[in-house]
Parts: C-alpha cells; sequence; structure tokens
C-alpha cells in the first residue's frame, strides 16, 4: 500500500475536530495535568463521565515530572499509599513511613489510568478566562492554543462548555485567580512558606467547591487557602486529586 500523506493529515485534522465538538459540552473540565489533575481525572472518568482535561503545556505531568531538584523521584507518605497501589506505581519504603517513587513512572501510570478511563487530552491549550452568566455559576471555559498566548498574536479564543471545572493549575491556582478578578466571591490568599507536615494535612480540607462549578485542588487548593507549600511529597496532590472527584461525583450525583 503506498503511503497517502493527505488521507494522515486527514485523519488527524478529521477525528481531532469531532473530539473538540464533542467536548464543547463536557460534564467534567479539568485544568491542568499534574498529579492532582491527573488523579481527579482518572477516577472521574471512571466513573463514566465525560472528562477533559486541558494542559497549556506540551506534555503532561506538571511539576511531578521534576521530581525533587531535577532528581527524578518523589516521596509518598503512608496515607497516600494506596493510591501508588492503586494506579499501579512501583515504590520502595524509605524510613518509616515514607515511600519512594520514579516521577517518570508516577506521571506515566496515572496519565495511562486517565487514558484508560476515557479522559480526553487537550494539551497545548490554555484557559484563559472563564465563562460565569447571570445565574453565578461557572459553565465553561475560555481556551486559545499556548502558542498564541506565548507569542502575544491577537487571536480570540474559543470556548468549551463544563457542568463543572477543577483548578488544578497547581501554584498559580489560574481558575480562582480569574474568578476572583472579575468579581466573583473568591479571595486567592497565595501560598505560604515551606512547611510539609501542615501543608499535607490540611490540603484536603482546601479541597473544596469554591464557587458554584469551581472545585480547587492540588497546589491551587493550598494556594487559595493561603496553606504552605510542601515541596517534593506528592501524597497530598494524589489525596486532593481523589477527594477533588469524590465531589465533583457527588454535585453530579454520580
Ligand atoms: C491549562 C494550565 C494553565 C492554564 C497551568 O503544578 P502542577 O503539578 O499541579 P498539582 O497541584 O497537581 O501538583 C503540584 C506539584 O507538582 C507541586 O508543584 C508541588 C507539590 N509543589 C510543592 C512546592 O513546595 O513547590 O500542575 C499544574 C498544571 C501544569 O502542567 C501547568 O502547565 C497547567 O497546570 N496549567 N493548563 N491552562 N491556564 N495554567
Amino acid at each position: 500500500m503506498d503511503l497517502d500523506e493527505i488521507a494522515i493529515s486527514r485523519a488527524i485534522i478529521g477525528t481531532q475536530m469531532e473530539k473538540l465538538l464533542e467536548f464543547m459540552e463536557m460534564d467534567v473540565a479539568v485544568v491542568g495535568g499534574g498529579p492532582s489533575g491527573l488523579t481527579a481525572a482518572a477516577l472521574l472518568g471512571k466513573k463514566g463521565l465525560s472528562v477533559g482535561l486541558i494542559e497549556k503545556k506540551l506534555s503532561i505531568g506538571g511539576g511531578m515530572w521534576g521530581g525533587g531538584m531535577m532528581l527524578p523521584r518523589i516521596v509518598v507518605q503512608e496515607q497516600a499509599k494506596r493510591l501508588l497501589e492503586q494506579f499501579d506505581i512501583a515504590h520502595t519504603p524509605y524510613g518509616s513511613g515514607y515511600y519512594v517513587a520514579g516521577s517518570v513512572e508516577a506521571v506515566s501510570k496515572l496519565t495511562a489510568a486517565a487514558c484508560d478511563a476515557g479522559v480526553e487530552f487537550f494539551n497545548l491549550i490554555s484557559v484563559e478566562d472563564v465563562m460565569i452568566r447571570g445565574d453565578g455559576r461557572l459553565s465553561g471555559l475560555v481556551v486559545n492554543w499556548s502558542p498564541v498566548e506565548m507569542t502575544g498574536l491577537h487571536v480570540d479564543p474559543l470556548t468549551m462548555g463544563c457542568r463543572i471545572a477543577v483548578d488544578a493549575t497547581g501554584h498559580d491556582a489560574v481558575l480562582a485567580r480569574l474568578v476572583e478578578k472579575k468579581g466573583g466571591d473568591v479571595k486567592v490568599q497565595g501560598e505560604g512558606f515551606m512547611w510539609a507536615d501542615r501543608a499535607e494535612s490540611r490540603i484536603i480540607s482546601h479541597t473544596k467547591e469554591i464557587y458554584p462549578g469551581l472545585v480547587v485542588c492540588g497546589m491551587a487548593a493550598n494556594a487559595v487557602a493561603g496553606e504552605h507549600r510542601m515541596g517534593p511529597i506528592f501524597g497530598g496532590m494524589l489525596l486532593s486529586g481523589e477527594h477533588a472527584a469524590k465531589l465533583v461525583a457527588r454535585a453530579l450525583k454520580q
């Protein structure tokens, strides 16, 4: 068979445009493909919801790829060991109550679980605004290609609708800040200095619906709450993603 360049291009354009149209009205939009977003997306996808994960970078994984200071290892504490097991991420005990895993394996297995659960990935797309109409509920995301943002081109965005959105954008808490900036009843207090024990023990209580239709998780949850940071321990990110998935599923009665 002669390979046909036009057929190859048609296959890519045709199928991806179909997916974009399908996800114009999705159940859950997870913004940010770091550990908390991947966990939330994988668990929500497993519940049969249509879940789109929007990631501004080329690669998925957020801050997990880099481990601690570019040493590709992550540490997970006892409380989140079961999630390492659930996602089949190999881990070895270290000292009392710590487990060490490879950051590349951790990102890859979480990503694979999300793929298996039917999550659709939209990478290289940045969320630049949110849609909130008269009912005061977040009902969609305003998106553009990341290279448009990076090059500063004046290109108008498009909108993707969702029943609920998860802000998993990490330290920047992008969605929460957008809602705050535009007058929504949200206050982003900004994250505090390093205090791993406190940051990790409180992250679940900060993982919540902070505005109708907007759940915040991971480092973004701590940033909104004015909570501390924790460095390269990732149990809180996995647990926060799991908790966000529970809240979203409950809100959507799934
Ligand atoms: C689309 C966007 C946008 C946008 C950002 O930073 P992340 O890994 O987030 P978490 O919360 O899952 O994990 C945090 C963890 O990686 C970390 O940084 C820790 C534990 N730090 C502790 C410390 O003390 O420093 O991932 C967020 C993702 C990234 O991939 C961004 O590219 C993406 O969100 N993102 N995607 N549109 N506007 N903004």
